[in-house]
């Protein structure tokens, strides 16, 4: 079975939103056209949701003296900060209007103060699982396609623990936009994905 990952099209990674990916509505169209040709086939459609407490510890807001893109650290690991984002019941958090997500089943991460979480598997620390590997075994899917954003922190870290829980990766590029807080950020990410046998479209 083959399933799409959408992974956090939500209204703050969107240009005007509280942590805007450059052009990241460009993704929009591109997942949709996706989601039309997985349903097509048959195939199952998920999407991650960025959802995070008010007082979430990867908020610059929350730490004293830092700023948003300081490089900090939360709880025992390196932690980026960030503004204030995707926070639990707010618009900024809800996915983005034109996303045909239809019965899509979403997975939530970010939840828990203490520990930040980019992939849609598990928080950063590897401390909890979202409950998504064990939704994907149970329906038999072996190979995922991703898209979404951002480039250089949840796509990247969705693809790395998909190949590394065992799954066939395709990412399609032209349906990803990153943050580059450094230039050369997205560049890296996209060979460090390959080096794990993403498949890169
Ligand atoms: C993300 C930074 C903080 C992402 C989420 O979706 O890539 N990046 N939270
Ligand atoms: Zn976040």
């Amino acid at each position: 079975m083959k399933a799409l990952i959408l992974v956090d099209i939500q209204n703050d990674f969107m240009p005007g939103g509280a942590l805007a990916v450059p052009r990241g509505d460009e993704v929009i169209r591109v997942a949709n056209t996706l989601i039309a040709d997985h349903r097509r086939d048959g195939a199952l459609v998920v999407a991650t949701q960025d959802w995070h407490p008010a007082n979430h510890g990867s908020f610059a807001s929350q730490n004293e003296g830092q700023n948003a893109g300081d490089l900090h650290e939360l709880d025992g690991l390196p932690q980026v900060m960030w503004p204030d984002h995707c926070v639990q019941d707010t618009s900024g958090a809800d996915f983005v209007d034109g996303l045909s997500l239809g019965d899509a089943e979403v997975f939530r991460k970010g939840t828990d103060v203490q520990v930040d979480s980019y992939s849609g598997f598990f928080d950063n620390g590897k401390r909890g699982a979202t409950g998504l590997d064990a939704w994907l075994k149970a329906r038999e899917v072996s190979s995922l396609t991703i898209c979404g954003v951002a480039t250089d922190y949840c796509v990247k870290f969705t693809a790395l623990d998909a190949r590394a829980l065992g799954y066939d990766v395709r990412l399609i590029l032209e349906g990803c936009r990153g943050v580059e807080l450094a230039p050369g950020d997205c560049a890296r990410a996209i060979d460090e994905m390959r080096a794990a046998g993403v498949v890169v479209v």
